[in-house]
């Protein structure tokens, strides 16, 4: 089986990404019998589609996990959806900023993701996470890659597709919402782990 994860670089007054950090943590784990990739996102409206594109095409996985950072929660936050828009006060790492502005017109206002995002959240609530199932990812650069993510999932109906928002890491400069890097390597063990029993129930 083979995944992606995905993470993003640096972008606003933070000099780190947790979405990073835990994803090169993911990457040393040994899982057998699965092969993880992990590709560097820009914080880039206009430009994080293609980069996206470009490391699917690569990997071809069957399991795509897109992690952001959101450093006002204090939980592994799984996302249900991504929305049709992109509206911000904030600018990318471009210098852009988008106002109400739509994806793309002929594509639905929201996709859902293809996981049983119920029973990821149970696994990972069970293991003591602190987890929480979330109905917004933004409208951010999280969300743009998260719609575009589910976009491919749609061209690609045998990929699962997620996308979860992390905390900032303890030790991270800048927040008091903090969650150890070991707690969120857990949870996409986790998620990790039951997606891989579940493909290969499919096989
Ligand atoms: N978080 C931002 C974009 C990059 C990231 O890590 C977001 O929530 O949209």
């Amino acid at each position: 089986m083979k995944i992606l994860i995905t993470g993003f670089e640096p972008f606003g007054e933070y000099t780190e990404n947790s979405s990073w950090v835990a994803a090169e943590e993911v990457a040393a784990q040994k899982y057998i019998g699965i092969d993880v990739a992990i590709e560097p996102m820009p914080v880039s409206f206009r430009r994080v589609a293609a980069t996206l594109r470009d490391a699917v095409d690569r990997h071809d996985p069957d399991l795509l996990i897109m992690l952001g950072q959101s450093g006002g929660s204090d939980k592994v936050r799984l996302e249900r959806i991504a929305i049709n828009m992109m509206d911000s006060k904030n600018a990318d790492n471009d210098g852009y900023i988008p106002d109400e502005e739509t994806i793309d017109a002929k594509k639905p206002p929201a996709l859902f993701t293809n996981t049983d995002i119920k029973s990821l959240y149970k696994a990972i609530e069970e293991a003591g996470v602190p987890v929480m199932i979330s109905n917004t990812c933004g409208l951010y650069v999280c969300n743009r890659l998260y719609y575009e993510g589910l976009l491919l999932c749609n061209e690609r109906p045998e990929m699962k597709t997620l996308f979860i928002h992390l905390p900032l890491y303890e030790g991270q400069k800048g927040n008091n919402h903090t969650l150890p890097i070991h707690s969120m390597v857990k949870a996409i063990s986790i998620i990790i782990e039951k997606q891989s029993n579940d493909w290969h129930k499919r096989l």
